[in-house]
């Protein structure tokens, strides 16, 4: 029986990988080289560290690990001045009624996102209220697809993982929902998140009876 929803933030619920693209752009525009939007393609639902690592390695860049440190924390203090402007109305069409259809029917709710910036996202969308665990970047040692920060996610909720369904919009976080022995629903395009149980658009395809389908006989 389905018991909980445990949702990814970047690309779920709302759209920051646009935020993000900006923020490595500069900084690959410092260091000399061009970074495009089919390159922040392979950033998404990937640690901040490893984001670092993709993007020197596409412009043939190699730092000491302080450099490194001092990059990330650059990049990350840029990308906070976009966040801390975002507004309620970014959330993605659909979510928020999803969300709040889930906890009328009484489906525990927990967000599993690699971003150590997740409670200040969810703050400026006004979204935090509708968390019941919230379990990001700041909270996990092993990123997606180590299914670590869906395990904690249930564990918080206080239900198996054959009780819960993951939303995704990355393979790496579909792969980790698997790993997890949970049901996954992806986000996007079948090609590549062909994995999960059902992909969707959007949250806006869904709803409580869609959901329930997807539980096992
Ligand atoms: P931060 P998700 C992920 O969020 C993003 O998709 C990914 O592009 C980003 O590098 C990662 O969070 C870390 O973010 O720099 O804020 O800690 O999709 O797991 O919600
Ligand atoms: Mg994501």
């Amino acid at each position: 029986k389905i018991k909980a929803c445990l949702f990814d933030l970047d690309g779920v619920i709302v759209d920051t990988a646009k935020y993000h693209y900006i923020a490595w752009r500069e900084l690959a525009k410092e260091l000399g080289f061009d970074f495009t939007e089919k390159d922040n393609e392979r950033l998404k639902g990937v640690s901040r560290m490893t984001s670092l690592e993709i993007l020197l390695e596409i412009g043939g860049v190699t730092l000491t690990d302080e450099e490194k440190l001092r990059l990330a924390d650059k990049k990350n203090e840029n990308y906070r001045t976009f966040i801390l402007k975002m507004k309620p109305d970014e959330i993605l069409p659909g979510a928020k009624s999803f969300l709040k259809e889930l906890k009328a029917k009484d489906i525990k709710i927990a967000l599993g996102s690699a971003s150590k910036n997740a409670m200040t996202i969810l703050e400026r969308l006004e979204l935090t209220n509708l968390f019941e665990a919230i379990i990001d970047g700041t909270k996990v040692s092993e990123a997606k697809p180590n299914p670590e920060v869906f395990l904690k996610g249930a564990e918080a909720l206080n239900v198996q993982p054959e009780e819960c369904v993951v939303f995704e919009d990355a393979e790496a976080g579909v792969e980790a929902a698997l790993a997890g022995n949970m049901r996954c629903v992806g986000i996007g395009s079948a090609s590549v998140l062909g994995k999960a149980h059902m992909v969707v658009d959007g949250l806006h395809q869904m709803d409580y009876n869609k959901l329930i389908s997807l539980e096992k006989e």
